[in-house]
């Protein structure tokens, strides 16, 4: 494979990985670069519509259906969509990755993490990220702003938003955890800063990259 660079943004819930996997890919268009942004679960057609079933919390599902349903969604997004970016040499930015299984269905639900090690490398064909950015801030501070961007909309809150506290604070040690497993891939950033602020650490992060990359 390929000349590409796999990014993936991680973190609990409100961290900003959407608001920043857009303004990392905006700073490297205008760079002229070659960037997707695409996320999990989704980022195709039938990766979104097993999001719909994923978070909708009318659904009830078994945490072996829910960890199923996930790596079907990363077997197809990998195969569709980042696999042939990657091979044609963009940046790829995605919005959650593998780490979310292990953090989510690892950390959070009790799936062992070995077997969850095993499923991933199946699903993902073996692509890894690069470069892994862990947004890190207290899971309150997360779900508060959650909680304002649906504030006066009649959007309900999904499977995972209604989950206690303490599954959030096992995810969050969970991405910690990661990362201290891993520190060559994956970098920690303090999310409770202004937006600005971490867009540029991420900046700081991927320019580095890119530059070992000789790109
Ligand atoms: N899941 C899983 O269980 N296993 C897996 O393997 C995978 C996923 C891949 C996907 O939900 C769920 O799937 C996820 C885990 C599970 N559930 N949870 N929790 P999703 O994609 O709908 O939700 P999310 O990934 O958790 O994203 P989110 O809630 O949309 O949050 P975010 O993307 O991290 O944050 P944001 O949308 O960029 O920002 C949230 C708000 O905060 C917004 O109003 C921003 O303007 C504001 N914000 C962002 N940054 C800042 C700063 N720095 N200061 C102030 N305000 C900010």
């Amino acid at each position: 494979m390929a000349s590409g660079v796999f990014i993936t943004l991680e973190g609990v819930e409100g961290s900003g990985k959407t608001t920043q996997a857009a303004s990392l890919g905006h700073a490297l268009l205008r760079e002229h670069r070659p960037v997707t942004i695409t996320h999990e679960p989704g980022g195709t057609r039938a990766g979104e519509a097993i999001r719909s079933i994923f978070l909708d919390p009318a659904v009830s599902l078994e945490v072996s259906a829910e960890l199923l349903l996930v790596l079907a969604d990363r077997a197809q997004h990998v195969r569709e969509t980042l696999r042939p970016r990657l091979a044609a040499g963009e940046i790829v930015i995605s919005d959650r990755y593998s780490d979310s299984t292990i953090a989510y269905q690892g950390y959070g639900r009790g799936f062992d993490l070995k077997l969850l090690g095993d499923l991933n490398h199946l699903a993902s064909d073996a692509i890894k990220p690069d470069v892994t950015l862990v947004l890190d801030l207290p899971i309150e501070t997360g779900l508060e702003r959650t909680r304002a961007r649906v504030k006066g909309t009649t959007r309900a809150p999904d499977r995972f938003e209604g989950e206690a506290l303490e599954f959030h604070r096992r995810v969050r040690e969970g991405f910690l955890a990661i990362a201290r497993a891993e520190p060559d891939r994956v970098l920690v950033i303090d999310a409770t800063r202004p937006l600005k602020v971490v867009h540029q650490d991420i900046l700081n992060a991927v320019t580095s990259l890119l530059k070992r990359r000789c790109l």
